[in-house]
């Protein structure tokens, strides 16, 4: 299945943002500007590229705490992801989820997630709910290697095998969970022996080569979409900065990051599209293009007003009295 250089190179434009979007937000939350947790995305950016690239807008997407990148890759505006971020109203959510709970329902963005596993755990009851109502629509679960530790990951795997249902789990494998290199806590063989020890069938990626991230989802995809799901897609990969934007990341070895960031995969893609007739005008006009974006949504948010007071009694669960006077 062939992707076209133009679809890589929209692929590419949102890898841009998804980039410029995090180098902001980190700083933003080193300077104090922001409150709670960020984790970026840096790095990372060709696997939530290259897997939305193959989703409809319909089809349901599941993010865990490194969730910035999935929501732009599928679409979520980043001036409202933004102002989210900073609190404000006019977020995607109000201004009161912030960085780990940017969602979209109007894009079948179910949510970043802070609770390790949990997105899959809600994508396999989305892919539930598709199979009840008999909807035309597939479901993604991005979620890292460190979830393959956790019981809720492993019964969602289980019950999505058991009912066959249209799920294409992504596990995004930086190596790390949290400051833990994950290989010195994991029992067994590995990730990809343990999505098919359930009956899953399994591809493992180079999750920094956005061309093969691509080719691999849309063949994926195409495969749950015809019913033939549920499938797994493990993708290697590293994260730059540290596992929140408050870590420092002391505990690895500079070499480490310094290979790890000779590999980039923005840059790799810059060389692909080189090499397949774009010249590198248009790409310098897209890497401005991305910077400008995000100015533009930062500049939003600063300016925005906070939610009003009254919100606070809005979109919160118990929709009954205030629990104080
Ligand atoms: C249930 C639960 N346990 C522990 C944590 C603390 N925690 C946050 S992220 C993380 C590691 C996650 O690693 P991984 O899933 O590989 O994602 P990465 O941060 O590497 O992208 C841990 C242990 C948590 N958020 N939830
Ligand atoms: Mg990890």
């Amino acid at each position: 299945m062939e992707v076209s250089v133009e679809r890589i190179h929209g692929m590419f434009q949102r890898m841009l943002l998804m980039r410029a979007f995090d180098e902001h937000a980190g700083d933003a939350r080193r300077a104090n500007l922001l409150r709670g947790s960020v984790h970026e995305y840096i790095g990372q950016e060709a696997i939530a590229a290259g897997v939305c690239a193959a989703l409809h807008d319909r089809d349901y997407l599941s993010s865990y705490h490194r969730g910035h990148g999935h929501c732009i890759a599928k679409g979520a505006d980043p001036t409202a992801m933004m102002l989210e971020l900073y609190g404000k109203a006019g977020g995607v959510c109000g201004g009161k989820g912030g960085s780990m709970h940017v969602a979209d329902f109007s894009l079948g963005i179910l949510g970043a997630n802070g609770v390790v596993a949990d997105g899959v755990t809600i994508a396999v009851g989305a892919a539930q709910a598709v199979r009840l109502l008999g909807e035309d629509r597939i479901v993604v679960a991005f979620f890292g290697d460190g979830a393959l530790n956790r019981g809720p990951m492993l019964e969602a795997l289980n019950w999505a095998r058991v009912y066959d249902l249209p799920v294409l789990f992504v596990c995004e494998d930086n190596g790390y969970s949290d400051r833990t290199r994950t290989v010195s806590v994991t029992g067994g063989p590995g990730i990809v022996a343990r999505s098919e020890a359930f009956g899953i069938r399994t591809q493992s990626v180079d999750g920094n080569d956005l061309i093969a991230v691509a080719h691999a989802a849309a063949k994926l995809v195409a495969e749950v979409r015809a019913g033939r799901g549920p499938l797994f897609l493990h993708a290697t990969t590293y994260r730059w900065r540290g596992h929140l934007a408050l870590d420092k990341g002391l505990y690895r070895d500079p070499a480490e990051l310094e290979g790890h960031q000779a590999n980039d995969p923005i840059e790799r893609v810059v060389a692909w599209l080189g090499a397949h007739g774009v010249t590198t005008r248009t790409i310098d006009a897209d890497r401005r293009e991305a910077v400008a974006q995000i100015e533009a949504a930062v500049a939003a948010a600063q300016a925005a007003p906070l939610p009003d007071a009254q919100a606070l009694f809005t979109d919160v669960q118990d929709l009954g009295a205030p629990a104080w006077p």
